[in-house]
């Protein structure tokens, strides 16, 4: 029997999720067909130039999930599931220092690693775990309950490890076991029908609404699904346009004449969802909980650590003026300090080492002997610089995706001091390697570079970032 490979996995799950989304969470259909209006139209406007950070199949395909867990051993089984599908943990991310309200979880991604592999499917999954021992949100006692609650659930049953292992472990799943792991991972994410204990999730609430849906529930569910857009302003105003109310701003740069950088993001808050909820007295009511929500996204060039440690600085430039010039508005502000501080063409960026490129002997290149910088290649036609996609998340952007679908601001004890977590604890906490996205695009950026170089028979090339 024919062998189902891990790419082909990772694709039909990202759709079977996104027909399971659609079905529950009827805004979400909207988005993704105002999405797909506004990318064809922007690729009828602009032709193969709207193509240049990915191929519009690639881009119509698009989606991340988000979904949030509770434990350390939560998130090592969560990296089994992907990893069947060919997705590592890639970064590290800390939402508890960069949300305003109380958001006590640390994130990674699951994604392809491989440019071969993400121009397959590029399907990723923002994963937050919850931090019970951080004493801002949590009590002693709160922690010991809610960690006592999580370690007697089991969010993922032992079928379903067991093929993601195989899957892993052989590079994919004969057709049949395939179909059975694709409908246990969908369904592992679907909101379960189990009645919420009413006390408890209020508890929990008063915290932080993300406690309360990672750690009041005895299951998990993808939060959201993103399609990705060529156009989100105009996305923006046509989801405006249609009744939908969108969060007050896109998350991430501004619109601007230069470069697309990195991402750019905005949301809508779902509606209530009817749910049933366990009583103290232990009857059975129906409430209402809000925990899903629409998000669309678009994709720029990813940067350098010195090009997103110059967006980190214009960033903070951008509140400061916006603080002290309270009449204008944040976008103009924002649009404003772009243009003083990031070069406003891929070349700009490309020569100051801003943004990550891969290079290609051009087809019809000049004859003679070529030049031995790997600019010169470029400005003489030697060679073509391409863009590499930004493929990861910003913490602060997810901070405000996160924020914008809260219902209260929850509580943090600021007297206390935090745990301190980060990319090296969390590997160890999951017992797998996190990547570093810088190292991922470098790496492509200079196997790119070596494999232009080999073309031109170049043994030396000056300049190389
Ligand atoms: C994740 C929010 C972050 C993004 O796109 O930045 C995120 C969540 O709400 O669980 O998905
Ligand atoms: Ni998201």
């Amino acid at each position: 029997m024919s062998t189902i490979a891990p790419w082909q996995l990772r694709a039909a799950f990202a759709r079977r999720l996104s027909t399971m989304y659609g079905r529950e969470v009827p805004a979400y259909q909207t988005l993704v067909q105002v999405s797909e209006e506004v990318n064809r139209d922007v690729v009828s406007r602009e032709g193969d130039r709207a193509q240049r950070l990915g191929t519009i199949d690639r881009i119509t395909a698009e989606r991340h999930g988000a979904i949030r867990v509770g434990t350390p051993a939560e998130l090592a089984q969560v990296a089994r599931i992907f990893g069947a599908l060919g997705m590592r943990p890639v970064g590290f991310y800390d939402l508890r220092e960069a949300a305003k309200s109380a958001v006590p979880v640390i994130s990674t991604a699951f994604r392809p690693v491989d440019a071969d592999e993400l121009a397959r499917n590029p399907f990723r999954v923002f994963t937050s775990m919850l931090t019970p021992a951080d004493p801002r949100f949590f009590s002693p006692g709160l922690r010991t309950r809610l960690e006592t609650f999580l370690a007697a659930r089991e969010l993922f049953g032992p079928e379903l490890l067991a093929l993601a292992d195989r899957a892993e472990e052989e590079h994919g799943l004969p057709a049949d076991d395939a179909e059975r792991f694709l409908e246990l991972a969908v369904r592992a994410f679907e909101l379960s029908p189990e009645p919420v204990d009413r006390a408890w999730y209020a508890e929990l609430e008063a915290v932080s609404a993300v406690a309360a849906d990672i750690g009041g529930v005895r299951s998990t569910h993808i939060n959201h699904l993103t399609p990705r857009v060529l156009d989100i302003d105009e996305l923006y105003r046509r989801m405006t346009g249609r009744g939908i109310e969108m969060i007050d701003a896109i998350q991430g740069p501004p619109r601007w004449r230069g470069p697309d950088v990195l991402l750019r993001q905005t949301s809508f808050r779902a509606l209530a969802e009817p749910r049933a909820l366990r009583e103290p007295d232990g009857t059975i009511t129906t409430g209402a909980l809000r925990v899903r929500f629409g998000e669309v996204e678009a994709r720029g060039v990813a940067l350098t650590p010195k090009g997103r440690s110059r967006y980190d600085t214009l960033l903070t430039e951008i509140d400061q003026r916006s603080a002290g010039s309270p009449g204008r508005s944040r976008a103009d502000v924002a649009v404003e300090v772009w243009e003083q501080g990031l070069p406003d063409t891929e070349a700009g960026l490309r020569e100051q080492d801003l943004a990550y490129f891969t290079y290609t002997a051009a087809p019809g290149r000049p004859g003679g002997v070529p030049p031995e910088s790997l600019s010169e290649l470029v400005e003489q036609g030697w060679v073509t610089a391409t863009p590499i996609v930004y493929e990861d998340f910003l913490p602060r952007s997810a901070a405000g995706i996160f924020q914008s679908n809260l219902a209260g601001e929850g509580s943090r004890d600021t007297r206390a001091t935090g745990v301190d977590y980060d990319q090296d604890w969390l590997a160890g906490a999951i017992g797998r390697d996190i990547h570093n996205p810088f190292h991922l695009y470098a790496r492509e950026q200079t196997a790119s570079i070596e494999a232009a170089a080999a073309t031109l028979h170049l043994t030396t090339l000056k300049d190389i970032p």
